[in-house]
């Protein structure tokens, strides 16, 4: 070889879409593409971009192998190059452009390093060379394999062990699990991270024990989504609670979390809950009124199924099933992420309840965009999210459940809002209510 590399620079044409947005596939085909060339692998890093696009490298003894995805496009680009004579590069092209169904390919060979341009030095290298032969090869690599989430300005990423759990297509929307490193088992909904193992306890115990323990009685409860089960798992910790209804749209949720979430799925064998597998708009728009005491609106965010669970139409319809002093908690997006959605769902909720019974609250939730979340606290009748809560009885039963988030001091501060989100919510008069859809 007349060069030090051989840089092989490649596009591949209409490859199989979802082949190329799918990162672990695209790993371990890079994988195999470098080993089938006797390439030796060192590390490899991956990211995947919600919702497409997939970016990675394989770095080997020999240089790298590169990829970046459009699979909007159905099109690849790749650079493999390598160093030495012992590697053929185009051995990993063959085996790849097959591996993405790419129909068509453009590919131009470039030789790096060109001796004749070049001036060989001499480098005092021996203490080096003899240290480094010491030193045992490992025989595994790292891998860097990474989940996104984001919008054009904002991206959260969790690296994750690299093959996805599960990975399917339902009537509704892509379910999917994931192994992350920090957090655990994730479930994502189109994208988009919906709950983790590890810091699932604040969404779940903050959207559920605040209502529970401001209410003196609650018995009857209706949570409107929340397939993970997690909402429903908390709700059930309460003595008072005799039915819980969990209305979920989609199956494949549940069965989802049933198989890869037990610690969420737990109470979908408990007696006192009934499952209801049907749309939460339909259920509440046939429900008789005044029948619940708390109703949980546990929704995905406002794009795809749970489009309709941000609208009035929805809202009016969750006011007339509570009892009369009922209390509605609804998830209610990220303020700095969705700070449309925020404003314009504590407007809506405004006009249904009634001003002075709605009172916004944050937690803290690092796996979601942001960190900051936000839920809304309605009340049909008279009870305040503070001055009705009965701090005694909070304090036994956070210590009883062992919570992990929830405490009555949060239970009160998380109400206290940061002013630029008191600023947003005063904003009224930028905000141009759709009277049906709600959109970020
Ligand atoms: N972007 C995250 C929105 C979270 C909505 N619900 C999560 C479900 C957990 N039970």
């Amino acid at each position: 070889m007349d060069a030090l590399g051989r840089h092989i620079i490649v596009e591949f044409y209409e490859c199989s879409a979802m082949k190329i947005n799918e990162v672990s596939l695209i790993e371990k085909s890079m994988i195999s593409a470098a080993k089938l060339a006797g390439a030796t692998i060192i590390s490899s890093t991956f990211h995947h971009f919600s919702p497409f696009g997939v970016s990675g490298v394989i770095v080997i003894g020999e240089s790298h192998l590169a990829i970046h995805t459009w699979p909007e496009y159905r099109f690849a680009s790749l650079d493999l190059f390598t160093c030495g004579d012992s590697i053929d590069p185009w051995v990993s092209f063959d085996y790849l452009e097959k591996e993405f169904g790419a129909e068509h390919s453009s590919s131009i060979e470039l030789q790096r390093g060109q001796p004749h341009l070049l001036e060989r030095i001499s480098l005092d290298t021996p203490a080096v060379r003899d240290k480094a032969s010491k030193t045992k090869q490992s025989v595994t690599y790292n891998r860097n394999i990474w989940f996104t989430e984001r919008d054009n300005n904002i991206a959260l990423s969790l690296r994750h062990k690299g093959d996805r759990l599960f990975k399917q297509q339902s009537k509704y929307q892509r379910v999917e699990i994931i192994d992350t490193i920090a957090y655990g088992k994730a479930l994502i909904l189109d994208g988009m991270v919906m709950t983790t193992e590890k810091d699932e306890y604040v969404y779940h115990e903050m959207i559920t024990h605040v209502p529970l323990l401001t209410h003196p009685n609650p018995e009857t409860i209706l949570i409107i989504g929340g397939g993970d089960g997690g909402g429903a798992r908390e709700a059930l910790k309460h003595e008072s609670v005799k039915q819980v209804d969990l209305v979920e749209i989609d199956e494949m949720v549940i069965d989802a979390c049933k198989k890869y979430l037990p610690c969420l799925s737990t109470s979908f064998s408990h007696p006192n809950l009934k499952l209801y597998i049907k749309d939460g708009i339909e259920y509440v728009k046939k429900c008789p009124k005044d029948m619940y005491d708390v109703i949980i609106i546990d929704s995905t965010d406002p794009v795809g199924p749970a489009e309709g669970l941000f609208t009035s139409d929805f809202y009016k319809d969750v006011y007339r099933c509570l009892k009369d002093n009922g209390i509605m908690v609804a998830q209610s997006e990220s303020p700095h992420f969705n700070t449309n959605v925020f404003q314009e769902i504590y407007h809506c909720y405004g006009e249904i309840f009634g001003y002075t019974h709605v009172h916004p609250y944050v937690v803290f939730i690092p796996t979601y965009p942001s960190g900051m979340w936000s839920f809304c606290y309605c009340s049909k009748n008279s009870l305040h999210p503070i001055d009705s809560l009965n701090m005694n009885k909070a304090q036994r039963f956070t210590a009883q459940h062992h919570l992990q988030y929830y405490n009555p001091e949060i239970h009160k501060a998380a109400f206290m809002l940061p002013t630029f989100v008191k600023n947003l919510l005063n904003q009224k008069q930028n905000i141009l209510m759709k009277k049906q859809t709600i959109s970020s």
